[in-house]
């Protein structure tokens, strides 16, 4: 046999976005009684994605492979990192963690969750334990530079704040897309492979989409209209429409929602001023444009509202959320099919467990931040004010961290600040794949194996899928000599925190943590083992001679809503199940879930929540102001990268720089900028400098950098990106300005200055 002939066919989900496509991957011999990846291509067979796959999905070879990708862990000596054995990267961690707990106590530690945390099954289960382990209300996470609003809203509306509609993209009439660009992005928290040709098989079959963004996106381009906003003020227009509906009696939330919806009245009152007329000067569309927009939606045989970054992001982003769930209500959309629907996660999900149709509802603030005073939201603080949290002396002053797949250092703003203030720590340790801008701060880095070594199921993201569908990979390569597995690391990392010692065993975390899960569904009277016995589950579970996550995973797959309940449903899925589906198995399109999704104290959808109808008045009363801002930045995000961590791929960043600061060229001819030359751009908090792309395909008024770049730190290890650069826009956000709901920072609709570099 010559060391190239195949060995085998792989079938796996890509962990790199929110997508989720089935890949097939071809192995090899790799002559060394190994095997390594020849191809990766889009699996055809895949119940989801039926073959559709994007640039990044392929390189999971080339990310397994980057020989800059860390292989052993990483401690920093007189300021340079050196790789040494996991003994002794376990020791330094036991000391430095330890130091800080004696000196400081445990409020004095903190931890930082990353981005793909998310993708990671391992991640997703464990690092539960590890916060919980850490005995610190000092929790940060990438949710508040991203989807925290959309928790808040959905909290305060339905209940809970994972019950999140997700427009139904294959049966629905009319898609209204704000602040997403999913033609880059494949999407977000609304799972759906191939989500550029779900939207153009709306207008195939006759339907149409509305895209409403400061950029002339290439979702805009494809969409049959593109509705060009100020950035920041989405809710405004979406409030005119809400209006509009209520105004023109358009507004029939329908039968199936009318008897289980409070707050009609009190929202109808709270919309009053906000009609088309007010809402235009300030959103720079107009009023006809708005009305005509409402209508449409509400005449529409079905239709829904969709939002992301662009209207999370930004200083309104809790309402906004509200208001789509407003607009998806009164149009007579929500849970209907072609409507905006909940999904049925198959892997129980926070709304299939309980009580169905109430619950205890949602709040925040169950303690403040030291500082700033910052509530808290969903058992974490702000990011943007992590660095007065490290800076600002006094008891539970932050002296150590610890980051979980995040690189804050790029993604979180005023990085500048950031970056200094991680200086500061008494000790930092880092679970990363890479020596990146963020993990050079670390005394220790711990690598975690890479995707390709890891089994997956996507945890979080099918709770948000467009249809209900279920797909576990076993890992694909095995495991480097004396790797652990990342579910080892952070359980490891758990106990060493606990004070349990560096020959701690991570089964001791594992075997707690599912004995934990088992007897939560055992007390759930609503679980099909409710009630059951825990040893006799656990002894069920064991016979596979499964631990970690896999463990986990199928304990809740067969508890969840298409599970077998450990024998009240023969025919229930479990993971043996999905071993057996290596494609996938698909549990149908999603259906109808109102009243039973429900987790409100009242039993009700609260369309008027007491907090939510409180924040039309600051919207009210910042309508002048932002009428009357001047030049604001937003982002942007490129198919071939993935927020700041996929730049070492050598394939994704080849051809021309793509970190450009984008202006329109009225303004490039105001400022005196020229497409090719440099721009100094600057705001309240910092300044870059960036090379100029003049475009028609940007509001007049707005100019945008994408996010993730400014790889030229030094003490990194990313040679491929280093030579791409770029700058870090991040630079430029200011950590002071949040959404007060949601602790979440605006990172679309900054105010800055530009000017040619001098
Ligand atoms: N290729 C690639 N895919 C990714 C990622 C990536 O970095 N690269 N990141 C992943 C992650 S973590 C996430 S959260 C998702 C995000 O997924 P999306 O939300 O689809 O992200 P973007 O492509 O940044 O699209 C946001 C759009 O909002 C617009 N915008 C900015 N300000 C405003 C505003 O005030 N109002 C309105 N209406 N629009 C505005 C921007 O111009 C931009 O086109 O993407 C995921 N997928
Ligand atoms: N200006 C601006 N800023 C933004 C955004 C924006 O639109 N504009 N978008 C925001 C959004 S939506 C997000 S989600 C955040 C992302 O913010 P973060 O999550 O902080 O950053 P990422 O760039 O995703 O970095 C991920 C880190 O995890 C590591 N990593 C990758 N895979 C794994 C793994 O499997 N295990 C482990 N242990 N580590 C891994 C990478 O090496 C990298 O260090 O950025 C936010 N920042
Ligand atoms: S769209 Fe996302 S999930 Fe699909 S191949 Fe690309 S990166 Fe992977
Ligand atoms: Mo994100």
């Amino acid at each position: 046999m010559t060391s190239s002939a195949l060995v085998r066919t792989a079938f796996r989900t890509c962990p790199l976005c929110e997508a989720s496509c089935g890949l097939e991957i071809s192995l090899r011999s790799d002559g060394n009684g190994g095997e390594e990846v020849q191809r990766i291509r889009g699996d055809r067979l895949d119940v989801f994605s039926k073959g559709y796959i994007c640039p990044k999905g392929s390189t999971l070879k080339q990310l397994h492979e980057d020989p800059d990708r860390l292989r052993m862990p990483m401690v920093k000596r007189n300021g340079e990192h050196v790789a040494v054995g996991w003994d002794e990267a376990w020791e330094v961690v036991a000391a430095g963690l330890g130091r800080v707990i004696e000196r400081s106590g445990r409020e004095s530690l903190a931890a930082y969750i990353g981005n793909p945390t998310a993708h990671s099954l391992s991640a997703m289960m464990f690092s539960r334990v590890l916060l919980t382990g850490l005995g610190t209300r000092h929790r940060f996470s990438a949710s508040t530079v991203d989807q925290m609003p959309r928790h808040v809203a959905s909290g305060h509306v339905f209940g809970s704040p994972v019950a999140i509609s997700v427009p139904d993209l294959d049966r629905t009439d009319h898609l209204l897309i704000l602040g997403a660009n999913p033609y880059a992005s494949n999407g977000s928290v609304c799972t759906a492979p191939d989500f550029p040709g779900r939207i153009e098989a709306i207008q195939e079959r006759g339907g149409k989409v509305v895209v409403v963004d400061p950029r002339l996106t290439r979702t805009a381009e494809q969409a049959d209209q593109w509705v060009s906003i100020r950035p920041g003020t989405d809710a405004l227009l979406l409030a005119a429409m809400a209006n509009t509906m209520l105004v023109e009696g358009l507004a029939d939330p329908g039968d199936h929602i009318g008897a289980h919806l409070a707050g009609l009245d009190e929202i109808t009152a709270a919309l009053e001023p906000f009609t088309p007329e007010f809402a235009a000067p300030v959103t720079g569309v107009d009023a006809e444009t708005i009305r005509t927009m409402a209508r449409e939606l509400a005449v529409a045989p079905s239709a829904a509202v969709y939002g992301r970054i662009g209207t999370t992001t930004t200083e309104f982003g809790s309402t906004t959320s509200w208001l789509i769930d407003v607009v998806n209500i009164l149009s007579g959309n929500l849970d209907r099919p072609g409507g905006a629907m909940f999904p049925t996660p198959v892997a129980g999900g926070g709304t299939t467990r309980g009580k169905p149709g109430s619950g205890r509802g949602f709040s925040v603030g169950r303690g403040h931040s030291r500082v700033s005073g910052h509530p808290e939201v969903m058992g974490e603080y702000p990011v943007g004010v992590l660095s007065e949290e490290i800076e600002t002396p006094g008891d539970g002053q932050i002296r150590a961290l610890v980051t979980l797949a995040g690189n804050p250092v790029l993604s979180t703003p005023n990085s500048e600040r950031l970056a200094a203030a991680l200086d500061q720590l008494d000790f930092m340790v880092s679970i990363d794949l890479y020596l990146n801008e963020t993990t050079r701060h670390a005394d220790v880095i711990l690598p975690p194996p890479s995707q390709l070594q890891r089994g997956h199921y996507d945890l979080l993201l099918l709770q948000f899928a467009v249809r209900n569908v279920a797909n576990y990979s076993p890992p694909v390569l095995p495991l480097d000599e004396g790797q652990p597995d990342e579910w080892e690391i952070i359980a490891k990392l758990t106990a060493i925190a606990q004070g349990l010692g560096v020959d701690v065993d991570p089964s001791v975390a594992d075997d707690m943590a599912i004995a934990g899960l088992v007897r939560s569904g055992v007390k759930d009277e609503y679980s099909p083992v409710g009630g059951r016995d825990v040893d006799e589950l656990l002894a069920e579970l064991n016979e596979s001679g499964r631990r970690g996550p896999e463990r986990m995973l199928d304990f809740m797959l067969r508890t969840g809503p298409f599970g077998d309940g450990f024998g009240a449903d023969p025919d229930g899925t479990s993971l043996d199940d999905l071993i057996q589906h290596p494609h996938g198995r698909d549990f149908g399109p999603l259906v109808a879930r109102i009243p039973e999704v429900l987790r409100t104290p009242s039993g009700r959808i609260e369309l008027a929540p007491e907090p939510l109808l409180a924040d039309l008045d600051r919207l009210r009363s910042s309508a002048d102001e932002m009428a009357e801002r001047g030049l604001v930045l937003v982002g942007r995000r490129h198919l071939r990268s993935n927020n700041s961590w996929m730049h070492n791929v050598k394939v994704l960043v080849k051809g021309k720089p793509r970190c450009t600061l984008q202006v329109h060229p009225d303004d490039a001819a105001l400022l005196g900028l020229v497409d090719g030359g440099a721009a100094r751009v600057t705001s309240r908090v910092g300044s870059v400098q960036a090379p100029v792309e003049v475009t028609e395909g940007i509001r007049p008024g707005v100019v945008s950098l994408p996010h993730g770049w400014g790889h030229d730190l030094p003490g990194a290890q990313l040679r491929v990106a280093a030579e791409h650069a770029g700058v870090n826009s991040n630079v430029l956000s200011d950590d002071a300005a949040l959404d007060p709901l949601s602790g979440t920072s605006v990172l679309n609709g900054i105010p800055v200055t530009v000017g040619p570099a001098s």
